[in-house]
C-alpha cells in the first residue's frame, strides 16, 4: 500500500535525511501515488513537525536547514511527475513568481510555480530574496499578467506590500494582477495591501491564478 509510505517520507524530513527523501519520492511516482498527496500527506508533516519543534527551541537551524534540504530533494524527484500530470496545454497567462527580498524560504514558491506551470500558466520564476525592482523590470520585460509573491517571515510580508506600491508607482497595478501566499499571510493582511489574490496552498493557487486571468 502506497499510504504506508506516508509517515516514513514525514520521518525523513525530521531526520533530514535527503537520501532517503529522494527514494522514497521515486517509491512514490514508480507506485503511482498521486505526487501532491505524498507532499501533503507526507513529507509537508515532517516539515511541520520541525518547523514546530524550532519554534519551541526544542530543535535548532542545523535541522531546520537540513529539514529544507531533504524537502527539494523529494520535490526535485516529484516535480516531473507533477508536470506530466498537468492537463492544460494552452498558455493561460505569463506569471511573474518570486519570494520576496530578504526571505530565502523557496519551497512552497517553488512548488506553486511548479504546479501553475503544469496547469498551463509560463511561469517566470526569479528564485528567492527578490528585491521588488527586479521584479518590475521582469514584469515589464515579459508583459506579465500576474505577479506571484511568496513571503514565510513576519519581517518580509511588507516587501509584498511593496511590490504593489511599485507596481502602482509605474502604472501597473490596474493591468497586472498581484497573488499572495506564504505562511503568515492571512485574509486580513491581503486586504490592507489590496492584493488581487490568494492561496494557502500550492492547489489552490492555481485557482486563484485562472480566475485572476480570467480563465477560471
Ligand atoms: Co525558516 N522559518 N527560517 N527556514 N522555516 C519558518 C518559516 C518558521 C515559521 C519556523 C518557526 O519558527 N516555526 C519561522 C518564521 C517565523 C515568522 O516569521 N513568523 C522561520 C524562521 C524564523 C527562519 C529564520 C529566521 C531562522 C534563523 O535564521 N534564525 C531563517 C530566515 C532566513 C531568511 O529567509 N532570511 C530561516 C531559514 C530557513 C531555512 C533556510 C533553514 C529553511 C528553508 C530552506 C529552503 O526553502 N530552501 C527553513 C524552513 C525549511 C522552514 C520551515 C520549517 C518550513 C518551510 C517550508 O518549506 N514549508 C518553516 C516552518 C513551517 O512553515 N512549518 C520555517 C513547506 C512548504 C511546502 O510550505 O512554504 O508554507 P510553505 O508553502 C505553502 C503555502 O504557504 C503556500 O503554498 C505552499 C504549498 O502548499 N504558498 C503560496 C507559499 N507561497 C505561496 C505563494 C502563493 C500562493 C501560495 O502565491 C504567489
Amino acid at each position: 500500500m502506497s499510504t504506508e509510505l506516508f509517515p516514513k517520507m514525514s520521518q525523513s524530513i525530521i531526520d533530514g535525511d535527503s537520501d532517503a527523501a529522494a527514494a522514497l519520492a521515486q517509491q512514490a511516482v514508480e507506485s503511482g501515488l498521486d505526487p501532491l498527496e505524498a507532499i501533503s500527506k507526507g513529507f509537508v508533516i515532517g516539515v511541520n513537525t520541525v518547523g514546530e519543534a524550532f519554534a519551541k527551541g526544542d530543535a535548532f537551524l542545523p535541522e531546520l536547514v537540513m529539514a529544507g534540504e531533504a524537502m527539494k530533494a523529494a520535490i526535485a524527484v516529484l516535480e516531473p511527475e507533477m508536470q506530466k500530470r498537468g492537463t492544460a496545454r494552452q498558455i493561460l497567462g505569463k506569471v511573474v513568481l518570486a519570494t520576496v527580498e530578504g526571505d530565502i524560504h523557496e519551497i512552497g514558491k517553488t512548488l506553486v510555480g511548479t504546479m501553475l506551470s503544469a496547469s498551463g500558466f509560463q511561469v517566470y520564476d526569479l528564485g528567492v530574496d527578490v528585491p521588488s525592482a527586479k521584479i518590475l523590470a521582469k514584469v515589464k520585460e515579459v508583459d506579465a499578467d500576474l505577479v506571484g509573491l511568496s513571503a514565510l517571515l513576519t519581517t518580509t510580508m511588507v516587501k509584498q506590500k511593496e511590490v504593489i506600491d511599485v507596481l502602482d508607482k509605474e502604472g501597473l497595478r490596474k493591468k497586472v494582477k498581484v497573488m499572495v501566499g506564504g505562511a503568515p499571510v492571512t485574509r486580513d493582511w491581503v486586504q490592507k495591501i489590496e492584493a488581487d489574490g490568494y492561496s494557502e496552498d500550492a492547489i489552490g493557487a492555481v485557482a486563484v491564478a485562472k480566475q485572476l486571468v480570467g480563465a477560471a
